[in-house]
């Protein structure tokens, strides 16, 4: 379902938004069985909650997701996400293969996520999707997003480090629980982190990063994005410029 206007302008004044659908069941047990076979077989690349402790409990990002098994493309393909994402980055839209593109684990007890605003406010405008295989709850540590930090007009490390609860970022965030299928998005230089996972169980999320296809590109193909909605337009001024000029 396409953003309504007040969508839209929620989303571009706090930075985030829950899309209203779900992943389908169906998609999800594919997306799950994948996943807990990766993290079974403990398949490179990964990154660990600790360095020196190889073991499945121990996985605590899957990385390089899109290399790996054709469920996660059409997961972040599904057409209502690519909807949504229209409404702030238009009809062409690319999927980056060389920012997130992994499987938050999350083990039970996993250590939080640092405060971090993932671009700078004066970058092209990057939509994190955050797809969740399993429910996100306060308890096993979901996102929490400082709203409309990604419009702070102030420059500050984008990792400022320090205590995760004692920081700045702490109070002035919200956690946002999400149900399992329920897909977040949200403006990546907003600052985020996550909390311990303080349960029993994972709490996995896939991470996707997209952005609007720059029409002033010249070459096309770079291998590091993919194109999962629109073309690749060109909107370069031709030189020499006609004269008289057809238009302005
Ligand atoms: O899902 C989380 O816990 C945080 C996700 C995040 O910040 C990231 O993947 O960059």
């Amino acid at each position: 379902m396409k953003l309504t206007e007040e969508d839209i302008w929620y989303f571009r004044h706090t930075g985030f938004h829950r899309v209203r659908e779900t992943l389908s069941d169906d998609l999800l047990d594919r997306l799950n069985e994948v996943t807990s076979r990766q993290v079974a077989e403990m398949l490179e690349p990964i990154v660990w909650e600790d360095k020196e402790d190889h073991r499945p409990e121990s996985v605590r990002r899957l990385s390089k997701i899109l290399d790996r098994e054709a469920v996660y493309l059409e997961a972040g393909t599904q057409p209502f996400i690519l909807e949504a994402l229209e409404g702030v980055l238009g009809p062409n839209i690319e999927l980056l293969t060389n920012k997130h593109n992994h499987i938050m684990v999350r083990p039970a007890g996993s250590y939080p996520v640092p405060w971090h605003s993932g671009e700078e406010p004066w970058e092209p405008t990057l939509i994190t999707a955050l797809i969740y295989l399993e429910e996100s709850t306060v308890e096993n540590g979901c996102i929490r997003i400082v709203p409309g930090s990604h419009h702070r007009p102030f420059s500050h490390a984008r990792r400022p480090g320090g205590d995760w609860y004692e920081a700045d970022q702490y109070r002035r965030a919200v956690p946002v629980p999400m149900p399992r299928g329920g897909v977040l998005l949200f403006n990546d230089c907003c600052y985020h982190g996550s909390d311990v996972n303080r349960s029993t169980e994972s709490r996995r999320s896939m991470t996707l990063g997209y952005r609007a296809h720059d029409s002033h590109d010249v070459l096309k193909d770079d291998p590091e994005k993919v194109i999962v909605r629109g073309e690749r337009v060109y909107t370069g001024h031709p030189h020499p410029f006609p004269n008289p000029p057809r238009s302005a």
